[in-house]
């Protein structure tokens, strides 16, 4: 987006054993890298309409996403495994 490094924030989320790894919060319109370190495929998939949703490949695949623009908190799910769910806190 052409901002500098000291203002373009970084996130990530990690998911091991069928759960997500989520940092506290992170910045709106940030850059989110996913990695995936289970031996299957998992989604980050925003509950609501018009989130993100990014397939992740297995064994350290990543994937990126950009963080919603408004603050709020973002619910999310991977569409293989109805049991993984994590929160996005976007402020
Ligand atoms: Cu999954």
């Amino acid at each position: 987006m052409g901002s500098d490094a000291a203002t373009s924030a970084a996130a990530a989320i990690t998911i091991t054993n069928f759960a997500y790894e989520v940092p506290a919060s992170v910045v709106p319109g940030a850059e989110v890298t996913v990695t995936n370190m289970d031996d299957t495929e998992h989604t980050v998939t925003a509950d609501q309409d018009s989130g993100f949703d990014v397939e992740v490949k297995e064994n350290g695949g990543t994937a990126t996403f950009i963080a919603p623009a408004q603050p709020g908190s973002y619910a999310f799910h991977c569409k293989y495994h109805s049991n993984m769910h994590g929160t996005l806190t976007v402020k």
